[in-house]
């Protein structure tokens, strides 16, 4: 599927006509179209077979660029991207990716210090050349030097859930392939890390030789960097390394449980296994040549004397303890969930209508759903306003009543805390919506004795029921706020009071090990995707992913309750 492709072209012709100075409506309607299609589960070649009235059905995507993604896809170019690139220096992308360089100041660099790679831009703020130039001061030299440092990382490593159609849809193609007889993503990926470094595919085969010369030869591989016997590695457009490892099926359950990782767990199964006279490698459990196990995973774990790890605990943090001693947690699995308790509407800045989110949560499933558009102040997200709080209110009803509370909408706000932690509604306001979330969308610097005062404050209001996104981090962009965790978990923990681990792919949040350590000291959590459009309901894994690389059970997660418990929840929380 062509999705990612397009996305990326998009995305780089926005940045290349924002670079040029273009008018910025142009920008955007590019920038918002690569979103569309990053976003897209479905292969966009089925949406454009259905025709150019198909396409323009797509968020975000004209008749100008439906034509555009016609071109690409009769033609594999894109004309208009290959003009600009003639006028823009390559390497000014990767500078204009950096976070806190704008098309201006990319400019500036060019024009007056040649900078148009990451390494020139090192060069000139390490060596202090920028000072000379206008508007830049020593303060903003400090911060683009932190950036670049994170910009590094990114590009290194990426969401997870910015590949993960990606590597289905790779995934699917494989299986489909003559002479694989099982295939599975292993690595980071299986073990649901917020990030990955490459994915490494596992294939169970009798004919590794032919396998790999076809699975190098797919459509999406851009790039082979080596191919062996047993194992290749290719790349992907957009530059995702995938690593193929070939197993024969007898050995498939000891491949799993090799290329899943971590490393750190299974260096310590391997001496487990060595103080039993036994040797686990790739191939198998083995008492000298005899194979003891290897051809399911879970008889691997048995041979040494374990019940089977769920991939997500596999990072050497006391899982393999807690298994010996017969306790692992039982953890949340995707279907307990029974609604999803964040996501955003046309209210706010959601694409989707209340109507919308709730025929698609439906489909999901769900009981409920709590439509938490953002509070006032959050201009940029279109904050409902006092104003027309009332009238939303009566749509939420209206379509409840519609689908007779199947799924029941819960009315809710994501209120904005301000920096001294006062909420952005008065509290008439909050006591009318059934489910009030708080959180932090600006004033990121505040010390970490004022973070944590602010975050206190929001959590202690009376209305308030779950601190969404706590840390408000975004991966690659942004590092959470400083804060005494400690301190915030206890309180939430005393008030009874909710933490979100929101999915959403480029926050993931709060994060694995923050939510271990609250989890640990019995804090409860609310799950949700952010989705500010239908297609992101589907982070709802990645929330259960981190929960339960988090060792979360079922029991403490808020919305494994059925709705007349969470009902009687929230009501509690308030009195
Ligand atoms: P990533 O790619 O950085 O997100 O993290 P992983 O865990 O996917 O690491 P990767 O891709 O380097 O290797 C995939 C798996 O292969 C890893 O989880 C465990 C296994 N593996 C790699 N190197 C070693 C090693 O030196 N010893 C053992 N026992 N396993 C290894
Ligand atoms: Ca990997
Ligand atoms: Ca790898
Ligand atoms: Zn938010």
């Amino acid at each position: 599927m062509k999705n990612a492709e397009i996305a990326q072209l998009f995305q780089e012709m926005a940045e290349m006509l924002a670079f040029l100075g273009e008018n910025p409506f142009r920008v955007r309607a590019y920038t918002q179209a690569a979103r569309t299609l990053a976003d897209l589960e479905t292969p966009i070649e089925a949406i454009a077979a259905q025709g150019e009235e198909a396409l323009q059905a797509l968020p975000s995507i004209g008749p100008d660029l439906a034509a555009k993604i016609q071109e690409y896809l009769r033609t594999g170019t894109l004309q208009a991207h290959s003009k600009l690139a003639q006028q823009v220096p390559a390497g000014v992308l990767e500078v204009l990716r950096v976070p806190g360089v704008g098309p201006k100041t990319a400019r500036l660099l060019w024009e007056r210090l040649g900078v148009d790679s990451l390494e020139k831009l090192q060069a000139v703020l390490a060596s202090k050349q920028v000072l000379g130039l206008p508007g830049f001061g020593e303060k903003k030299r400090q911060r683009l030097l932190e950036n670049l440092a994170l910009a590094e990382t990114a590009t290194q490593r990426r969401p997870l859930g910015a590949v993960l159609g990606q590597a289905r849809a790779l995934l699917e193609q494989v299986r489909a392939q003559p002479g694989v007889l099982q295939a599975e993503i292993c690595g980071s990926f299986r073990r649901y890390r917020e990030t990955v470094g490459d994915l490494d595919f596992l294939i169970a085969t009798l004919t590794p030789a032919q396998v790999l010369e076809a699975l190098v030869r797919l459509p999406g591989i851009v790039d082979v960097e080596a191919v062996g016997e047993n194992r290749a590695t290719v790349f992907l457009q957009g530059g995702l390394q995938v690593d193929f490892k070939t197993v024969p099926p007898a050995a498939w359950g000891s491949g799993l449980q090799y290329l899943t990782g971590s490393k750190a767990h299974s260096i310590k199964l391997r001496t487990l296994a060595q103080k039993q006279g036994l040797k686990l490698n790739e191939y198998g459990v083995w008492r000298g040549e005899t194979r003891l196990a290897g051809e399911d995973e879970a008889g691997v774990y048995r041979a040494l004397g374990l019940p089977w790890i769920p991939p997500p605990l596999r990072e050497d943090n006391g899982e393999i303890e807690a298994a010996q001693a017969g306790q692992l947690p039982r953890l949340v699995q995707l279907e307990e969930v029974r609604g999803d308790l964040q996501v955003h509407s046309r209210w706010s800045d959601g694409k989707a209508t209340l109507l919308e989110l709730a025929q698609a949560a439906q489909k999901l499933g769900y009981a409920y759903l709590a439509v938490t558009d953002h509070s006032q102040s959050l201009k940029v997200a279109h904050g409902v306003p006092l104003d027309r709080v009332q009238a939303r209110l009566r749509e939420i009803r209206k379509v409840n009543e519609k689908t007779g509370g199947r799924p029941y909408l819960l009315a809710g706000a994501e209120v904005e805390v301000a920096a001294d932690g006062s909420l952005d509604y008065p509290e008439p306001v909050l006591r009318e919506l059934e489910v009030v979330l708080v959180a932090v969308h600006s004033h990121f610097n505040l010390s970490r004795a004022q973070q944590t005062r602010r975050l206190l404050r929001a959590l202690e209001h009376p209305c308030v029921h779950i601190l969404a996104h706590p840390t408000a981090r975004m991966l690659g962009v942004r590092k959470g706020l400083e804060a005494d965790w400690e301190k915030i978990f206890r309180r939430a923990k005393a008030l009874g009071k909710a933490l979100e681990i929101d999915g959403y792919y480029d926050r993931m949040d709060l994060p694995d090990t923050l939510a271990r350590q609250a989890g640990g000291m019995g804090v409860l959590f609310a799950l949700s995707t952010d989705a500010h459009q239908l297609d992101h309901l589907r982070f709802m894994e990645l929330a259960v992913g981190t929960a339960q690389r988090a060792w979360l059970e079922p029991a403490q997660i808020l919305n494994t309750r059925p709705l007349t418990a969470l009902l009687d929840w929230l009501r509690e929380v308030r009195r």
